[in-house]
C-alpha cells in the first residue's frame, strides 16, 4: 500500500542511524509532553510498543501533566509511569527519545533539562522550529502528525503492526490533522490511515472518548473567555483573555484550562485572521495559544516565538513564566502588528 518510495527522503536518511542508537540501547526512555494531546501520548506508546518488539525495555513517564480523561482507552496507558522528567533517575535508561517536542521545554517545564544529557538523546518531530536538541534529529515539518512520522519509520524497521500500535498510531494521525482537514493532510496521510483501519476497524470508540470529555468546569472557563474576547486592527487580530482571579472565583483547576480549544473555536470566525487565547494558570504562568485558518499570511509560529513559544504556521503555543498579564497581551499585539503588517 504505502510503497517505500513514498516515504519521506529524510526519515529514510535517519532512519538507519536512528535504528543502530535503539540496537546499542537496552533500557529506553519515552515521554508525554506537557498537556499532552493524542498525538504526543499515541506516538510514546506505540514507540514504546515498537521497542518491546525490538527486545527493548522501554518507559513511558506521565510528564508535567495528567493525562486528560478522555484518552483512557489508549492501548498501553495504564502502563505509563506517572513521573515528571524531573522526577526521574537519568542513570536507569541508556537512550532518550524525545517524541512531537519542539524544544527543552516540551520536555518538562519543571527544571527544564539541559541537552546534551549525560545519556544519548534522539529527537523526533515534525514541528517546524524545532531546531534540533538532541544528538540525533529527525525533524519533518511536511508530516501531518508525529505517528504518521513512526508508521513510516517502523514500515522501514519491519515493525509488525499490531492492534496495539495501530491504534494509538492512528489516533494521533486522526487528532493532529483535525480529522484530516489540515494542509499536512495528504493522499499519504489518509492511505496510512486507511491501512491503520484496516487494523483496528473498531477505531470509532476512541474517537467519541476524545471528543466527549469535556468537564463542566471547562465549559464555564470557555464562557469566561469567549466573553471577553477583544478584537485589534479592524478585526485582524482576536483576543480572548482570561486572568488568574476569574478562574479561582470559579473553582476552574488546571486540568480544565485548554486554551488550544478556545483558539480552535476563535478560528471559526472567518473576519479574524489571527486568534490568540491567553490565560494565566496561576499568578506566575501564563499559557497562549494561537490559530490561523491563513497560515501562508499569517504564521502563527513566528507571532508566539516573541514570547517563547513555537509550533506549526497554522497553530502555535507559548507557556510565559514571570511577566505579568499585560505585560504578555502587549507583547503580542505589538509583534502581530510588525509580523503582519496590521
Ligand atoms: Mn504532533
Amino acid at each position: 500500500m504505502n510503497e517505500p518510495s513514498e516515504i519521506s527522503p529524510i526519515i529514510k536518511e535517519k532512519a538507519p542511524e536512528i535504528l543502530a542508537e535503539i540496537k546499542k540501547a537496552k533500557s529506553i526512555l519515552l515521554h508525554c509532553h506537557p498537556s499532552p494531546d493524542p498525538d504526543s501520548v499515541g506516538s510514546a506508546l506505540a514507540m514504546k510498543f515498537a521497542l518491546e518488539q525490538m527486545g527493548k525495555k522501554a518507559t513511558v513517564i506521565r510528564g508535567d501533566s495528567e493525562i486528560p480523561r478522555g484518552y483512557k482507552n489508549f492501548p498501553g496507558l495504564n502502563e505509563i509511569v506517572p513521573k515528571r522528567f524531573d522526577e526521574i533517575s537519568l542513570g536507569d535508561y541508556d537512550l532518550f527519545v524525545s517524541l512531537d517536542s519542539a524544544n527543552e521545554s516540551q520536555v518538562s517545564r519543571y527544571d527544564t533539562p539541559k541537552f546534551p544529557l549525560k545519556i544519548i538523546t534522539i529527537v523526533i518531530d515534525h514541528h517546524p522550529t524545532n531546531k534540533g536538541y538532541g544528538d540525533i534529529n529527525l525533524v519533518e515539518p511536511s508530516c501531518s502528525s508525529l505517528c504518521q512520522i513512526l508508521y513510516e519509520l517502523f514500515e522501514l524497521w519491519k515493525i509488525n503492526l499490531t492492534k496495539e500500535i495501530a491504534t494509538n498510531l492512528f489516533i494521533g494521525i486522526y487528532t493532529d490533522t483535525g480529522s484530516f482537514k489540515y494542509q499536512q493532510t495528504t493522499h499519504k496521510t489518509l492511505s496510512i490511515a486507511a491501512h491503520l483501519t484496516e487494523i483496528v476497524p473498531d477505531y470509532h470508540g476512541l474517537i467519541a472518548d476524545i471528543e466527549n470529555s469535556n468537564t463542566p468546569k471547562f465549559m464555564t472557563y470557555d464562557g469566561i473567555a469567549l466573553s471577553s474576547i477583544e478584537t485589534f486592527f479592524n478585526d485582524k487580530l482576536a483576543i480572548s483573555c482570561v486572568p488568574w482571579e476569574s478562574l479561582k472565583d470559579k473553582n476552574i483547576p488546571e486540568n480544565d484550562i485548554r486554551a488550544s480549544e478556545v483558539a480552535s473555536f476563535m478560528r471559526t470566525v472567518p473576519e479574524w485572521g489571527v486568534v490568540i487565547a491567553i490565560v494565566q494558570t496561576n499568578t506566575s504562568c501564563i499559557r497562549l495559544s494561537s490559530r490561523t485558518v491563513h497560515p501562508e499570511i499569517y504564521d502563527v509560529s513566528k507571532l508566539m516565538e516573541c514570547v517563547g513559544g513555537g509550533g506549526h504556521k497554522a497553530a502555535a503555543a507559548a507557556v510565559v513564566n514571570g511577566k505579568s498579564f499585560g505585560e504578555v497581551k502587549e507583547l503580542v499585539v505589538v509583534r502581530a502588528k510588525e509580523l503582519y503588517n496590521l
